[in-house]
């Protein structure tokens, strides 16, 4: 099977210190399981097999390496101080909360690392990133530095692509990557219409009971960056009631694929102006194609729950019409089962549907399009990328092995004190700079 368009998926791999600590205001999922007891060792297995799953559908996947945690240099910032595992201690001892901060694994969720754009789209003919700030959480706001330099040491040749640092990191700015990023086009390679969804004005206060993590500014500064058109960037307003449901980015009520764009009826401020607006940005190029779930079939809640719409929207090899990569959660709620097997009897763009099992991750808040970073490349940028970051056979055995040989079956609250914990992962972290071509000094406790 050889795969049908330029979209490589790149999946963060679920670091060793995979935890529960309920960081993520707004973030339903993180809150109600605050202090579960996390399954590292499955969570990476899960991912892995979902990786696996994609290629074996004839689907382009990628890997990206998780972030050195505990990050010790973070907490000397903040004045901790004395050899690596001192610190770790001291914080611990100090302030758990402002420990955990620095222990999250949340680079797992690629979806946020950066906004891509690709080619086609840009004035100057490359293939942009910009690196998501992330400063809405203070376990989040720790991962742009290490993403620069894992998509700068991909993406090294820079007559073909462009990595961005973050934008600064001021709430005016505030900005989550590509989960509050669509882009929609006729076909590999085309021109497209790269949608940008924003929660608030930067200069706003926040106007519903959660935080509103993307701000208009920083959508309208990274397609400036990005050197987007401008008769085919949109930029939307996210719907409040959406956030205050627990819609934290876009992509918990929205996807969009190819000519489809897969949502909620509640996802946005103004569906209809959004509908208008799609179609004539898209005049010439393509006709877009809806699919709206009505709030009538499913509420914001059943969406949220199930993380309906974190789906992977997809094109398999062969198929006329989009398949949908959707979490476990989706079959054991009759109610959305049922929405999504009528919209597939339909006969609408989406015909089928694909399980994945993420569920250590869904637990966190992140489903199947959480883990992704989608990167639309050429055939000649895909042949510019250092290899080794595509996903084969011989690369996830390794991983597999490597997975099993340091990650912890469990991790409780009253496990994250253990001093063993830090040489742990970085041992880890350690023998994945042999797996990943991420050269020898890669991760800070090895410079
Ligand atoms: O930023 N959860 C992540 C989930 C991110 C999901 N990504 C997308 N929707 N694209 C977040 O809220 C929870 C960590 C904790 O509570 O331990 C967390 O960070």
């Amino acid at each position: 099977m050889s795969p049908v368009s330029d979209e490589i998926n790149f999946d963060g791999l679920v670091g060793p210190t995979h935890n529960y600590a309920g960081l993520s205001e707004g973030n339903l999922a993180s809150a109600r399981h605050k202090d579960a007891i996390a399954r590292p060792r499955d969570a990476a297995l899960q991912g892995l097999a979902k990786m696996r799953r994609l290629a074996g559908l004839g689907l382009r996947q990628g890997v990206l390496a998780p972030m050195e945690r505990p990050n010790i240099g973070w907490l000397r910032t903040l004045g901790f101080a004395g050899a690596d595992a001192a610190v770790w201690e001291a914080a611990m001892r100090a302030d758990p909360r402002l420990a955990r901060n620095a222990l999250a694994a949340s680079s797992m969720w690629a979806a946020n690392a950066a906004t891509v754009s690709p080619s086609a789209d840009a004035i100057d003919g490359r293939l942009h990133f910009s690196v998501a700030n992330l400063v809405t959480m203070a376990h989040r706001a720790q991962e742009p530095a290490h993403t620069q330099r894992l998509l700068r040491r991909i993406f090294f040749d820079p007559s073909r692509f462009a990595v961005h640092e973050a934008l600064p990191a001021q709430a005016v700015f505030a900005d989550e990557g590509a989960a509050n990023h669509m882009r929609l086009a006729a076909a590999p390679g085309a021109p497209g219409v790269e949608v940008f969804v924003y929660g608030r004005g930067g200069f706003e206060r926040e106007s519903g009971q959660f935080p509103a993590r993307q701000t208009r500014e920083a959508c309208e500064a990274i397609a400036r960056r990005h050197g987007l058109r401008q008769g085919a960037t949109l930029f939307w307003l996210q719907g409040v009631e959406a956030i205050d449901a627990g819609a934290f980015h876009n992509d918990v009520v929205a996807v969009a694929h190819g000519d489809t764009l897969f949502c909620h009826e509640q996802a946005f401020a103004d569906l209809a102006g959004a509908r208008e607006a799609l179609a004539r940005a898209a005049d010439g190029l393509f006709a877009p194609r809806w699919a709206i779930i009505p709030r009538s079939a499913v509420g914001l809640s059943d969406a949220i729950k199930t993380y309906l719409f974190n789906s992977q929207l997809v094109t398999l090899p062969g198929a006329d019409r989009k398949t949908l990569i959707a979490p476990a959660e989706t079959q054991e709620s009759p109610l959305v089962w049922d929405a999504l097997q009528a919209l597939i009897a339909d006969g609408g763009p989406i015909g089928g549907v694909e399980i994945v099992d993420v569920r250590e991750s869904m637990r966190n808040g992140g489903g199947p399009a959480c883990l992704r970073l989608r990167v639309e490349a050429t055939p000649e940028e895909q042949a510019a990328m250092r290899g080794g970051f595509l996903w084969t056979e011989v690369l996830g055995a390794a991983l597999e092995v490597w997975v099993r040989a340091h990650y912890r079956e469990t991790l409780a609250p009253e496990d994250l004190a253990d001093p063993h914990l830090l040489t742990e992962a970085r041992a880890a972290m350690d023998a994945l700079t042999r797996i990943l071509p991420l050269g020898e000094d890669f991760y800070s406790f090895q410079r």
